[in-house]
């Protein structure tokens, strides 16, 4: 059957076998590209030499969904699986029906995801760098209403949780501040099993259906000849692929967007990203997005600052999830939901299967259901953060899948990854991943068998062993009713088409300081792309999503050729703007979890240094005190303040607001260090709250006098002025072209 434009398959539409690319349902648009050898001279280029290598045409086409497919002419080796196989599509896996699930007949993909899962050892492939931590989750009410999940049921009920934090694309030793999304996975050791909302702080994803992962990871990891650039994208292989993957532009505007380069993991969202299902007692089904709030509120850092950190302390953010716990300030975030109904899915204007897109919270609003608290660090690093194995298809009976072509590949992919990366079948075993609950079944054997079961029998059912365990139809997990009639195709459904609309929205919803810093930000990773024609690809689809981006980026760069005229599979609509999507504005003030830097010069005044500490802690924030010599600086007393850190080894970058407080003497020695006046240079182009004492040497180096947000603390309400100041945080009219 041949589906009309802007129709949706239903569930129980049959749709045909055959994928579109035979049906040649659209228009097909034959491209061909022209690659240049980089580092050619002028004259070998004017004189070709046999055989021209540098000139690869490319046959490209679009079909209803808007994915890209290029196909092999004729003459060319066609894609393959590892058996020799020619591999008609390698962008949709295989389904039952356009928007049914994935099926298990798929060896294509499984053989794709295999192999992939398999890729490294022992490291994570992916998310390999990352922090854990112990908690508990609580539910504020009873959800029993559209779920019947243990752990949501009574707000008595604290479930034990592990969390762990990560950057996806860098090395385990790569550093913390890499512009990358943060996975952000949670497991529920609830009393019916264990429960893994396996998530990310960006609330989509860069791809729609898993068959596409491994070539997008593949795209942003070192290029295989050279083994660099290290958990960075700004490069050619990373956007060449990005540039043929509409479905990936709402995903850019968020991972070039601050989001990208959090402050602390403390300080920013996570998102379960695909749509679940909650099911009741009754078997009544919900469709559910999941999100945590920080209590802290968001926070980034700017690009400037991210680049800094990473050389200045490459463990800032693990470092930071650190101490915050082992000091008693417990990093808190509220679960929030989205709850929704087929009915209501069915008039959105994008299909909640696909993981490109959000609902905008102005069309289902959050409804928080509990709080989680990180109150725990890992006793072992190793045995804990590096061994704790998360799964989507952990579930517990009260939740259930969606047909999301994206989860439905991860629902196999992790625990197969699982098997090389902990070395086989048993890992359950380990202590973080054991559930807290009693697990009994008749699996038996395999390496690092850790448990010693009892008795001959290991097979149910069984007359033998009357204690052994057996199924529950009334504690078991049952899936969900729903109706799956389609014929297995290989095509996306045309719901999944609209790739540029909520890209658009993105860009639009966000504050003036984080639209800036987005095109900073794509300006900075382009200006890297060495291919012009990748570059070129890419600007022109920067133009269909908001024509001022786009020429902002292009001035920036000073890019010279003209943007490819990308089609939009579906052209892009004007979507109301949704506040919710700001990173700033949209939690109150705060200086609860920051740190004060303060760097004190000899004959500093005590009283002030006093009145500060005890206001900063007062806000829930921390102070350092920075000194130029590791013993500490002497006050207008001669006493000795002892230091946290010296001036060297801690540039302001380190901190969300900075003091200098000294005495003439002092200010005067500071003002010749290149540390201190760098210090204070970057906390100014950085935005920060400034205190300084009124002795101005310093401040004058720096013209940071004049500025907003900058306080002299010697003043009568000097102090209250400097916190308020760091309340707010940044004060973006003090940015500066960066
Ligand atoms: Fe993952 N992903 N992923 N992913 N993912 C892994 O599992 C994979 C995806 C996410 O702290 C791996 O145990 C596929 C989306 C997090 O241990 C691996 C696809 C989201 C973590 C894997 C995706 C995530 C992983 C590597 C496309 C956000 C770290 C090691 C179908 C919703 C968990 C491991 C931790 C880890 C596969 C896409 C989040 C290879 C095939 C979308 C937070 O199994």
């Amino acid at each position: 059957m041949q589906l009309r434009q802007g129709t949706r398959p239903t569930d129980g539409q049959k749709s045909s076998a055959l994928s579109p690319l035979k049906l040649g349902l659209l228009s097909l648009t034959l491209a061909t590209r022209h690659s240049r050898v980089k580092g050619q001279s002028k004259m070998a280029r004017q004189k070709p030499t046999k055989p021209k290598a540098s000139r690869i045409a490319i046959k490209e086409m679009r079909v209803q969904g808007g994915e890209t497919h290029q196909q092999a002419d004729p003459t060319q080796v066609p894609l393959t699986t590892n058996q020799g196989l020619p591999i008609s599509d390698n962008q949709n896996s295989l389904r039952a029906g356009q928007r049914g699930p994935t099926l298990l007949e798929d060896f294509v993909l499984r053989e794709k995801i295999t192999h992939f899962d398999h890729e490294r050892i022992p490291e994570r492939i992916v998310h390999a760098r990352g922090a854990g931590a112990h908690g508990y989750f609580q539910p504020y009410r009873s959800m029993k209403k559209v779920t019947k999940a243990a752990f949501l049921s009574d707000p008595a009920i604290k479930t034990p949780v592990f969390v762990r934090f990560s950057t996806v694309a860098g090395e385990r030793g790569s550093a913390d501040l890499a512009r990358d999304v943060r996975g952000f996975a949670v497991k529920f050791y609830t009393s019916e099993g264990n429960f893994d909302l396996v998530g990310n702080n960006i609330p989509v994803f860069f791809v729609q259906d898993a068959m596409k992962f491994p070539d997008l990871i593949h795209s942003v990891k070192p290029e295989p000849d050279r083994g660099f650039p290290q958990a960075a994208s700004a490069h050619d292989t990373f956007w060449d692929f990005i540039s043929l993957m509409p479905e990936s532009m709402h995903m850019i505007m968020w991972v070039m967007s601050d989001r990208a380069i959090p402050r602390s993991y403390r300080m920013m969202e996570g998102f379960g990203i695909h749509t679940f299902r909650l099911a009741n007692e009754a078997g009544k089904t919900h469709f559910v997005k999941f999100h945590w709030r920080p209590k802290l509120g968001t926070a980034s850092v700017l690009w400037d600052e991210a680049v800094k950190i990473n050389g200045a302390n490459s463990d800032f953010h693990r470092q930071d999830l650190w101490e915050a716990i082992d000091s008693g300030d417990f990093p808190e975030y509220e679960l929030g939901l989205q709850i929704f109904d087929e009915a209501m899915a069915e008039r959105f204007e994008f299909d909640v299967l696909d993981a490109t897109k959000i609902i905008p919270e102005e069309l289902v609003p959050l409804q928080m259901v509990g709080k989680m608290v990180l109150d725990r660090n890992p006793d072992n690093f190793f045995s804990e953060t590096e061994q704790v194995a998360f799964c989507p298809s952990h579930l517990v009976p009260g939740l259930d899948f969606s047909e999301d072509p994206l989860l439905q590949g991860r629902l196999f992919s992790y625990l197969d990854t699982q098997l090389s990366r902990l070395g086989g079948p048993n890992f359950h075993q380990l202590p973080v991943n054991a559930p807290k609950c009693p697990f009994h079944n008749l699996q038996r054997d395999g390496i690092h068998q850790m448990s010693v079961p009892k008795g001959r029998v290991a097979y149910e059912p069984n007359s033998l062993a009357p204690e052994a365990p057996r199924e529950s139809l009334e504690r078991g997990f049952t899936t969900s009713e729903r109706s799956i009639d389609g014929s297995p195709i290989r095509a996306r459904s045309e719901s999944f088409s609209d790739h540029y609309s909520q890209a658009r929205l993105f860009f639009r919803s966000i504050t003036p300081p984080e639209q800036k810093h987005l095109a900073n930000a794509l300006t900075f990773e382009l200006s890297k792309v060495e291919t012009e024609a990748v570059r070129l690809r890419m600007l022109g689809h920067l133009l269909v999503i908001d024509k001022d981006l786009a020429n902002t980026v292009i001035r920036a760069l000073g890019a010279e050729g003209e943007a490819d005229k990308i089609k939009p599979a579906k052209a892009p609509v004007d979507l109301e703007p949704s506040p919710a999507l700001r990173l700033y504005g949209k939690f109150p003030p705060t200086m609860a979890g920051r740190k004060v830097g303060m760097l004190l010069g000899a004959g500093f005044d005590s009283k002030i240094r006093k009145d500060l500490i005890t206001e900063i802690e007062r806000q829930g924030a921390k102070v350092a005190i920075i000194t130029s010599k590791i013993h500490g600086e002497l006050d207008s007393q001669g006493q000795i303040t002892p230091a946290d850190m010296t001036l060297r080894a801690s540039p302001s970058v380190l901190f969300d607001a900075v003091v200098i407080l000294a005495g003439p003497e002092g200010d005067k020695k500071l003002a010749d260090d290149p540390n201190a006046v760098t210090f204070l240079v970057d906390a100014l182009r950085h935005c920060k709250a400034v205190g300084f004492s009124g002795i101005p040497s310093v401040a004058r180096e720096t013209g940071v006098k004049e500025a907003p947000g900058v306080t002299d603390i010697t003043i009568k309400a000097g102090v209250k002025g400097f916190i308020a100041a760091a309340r707010i945080g940044r004060f973006w009219e003090r940015e500066i072209e960066q």
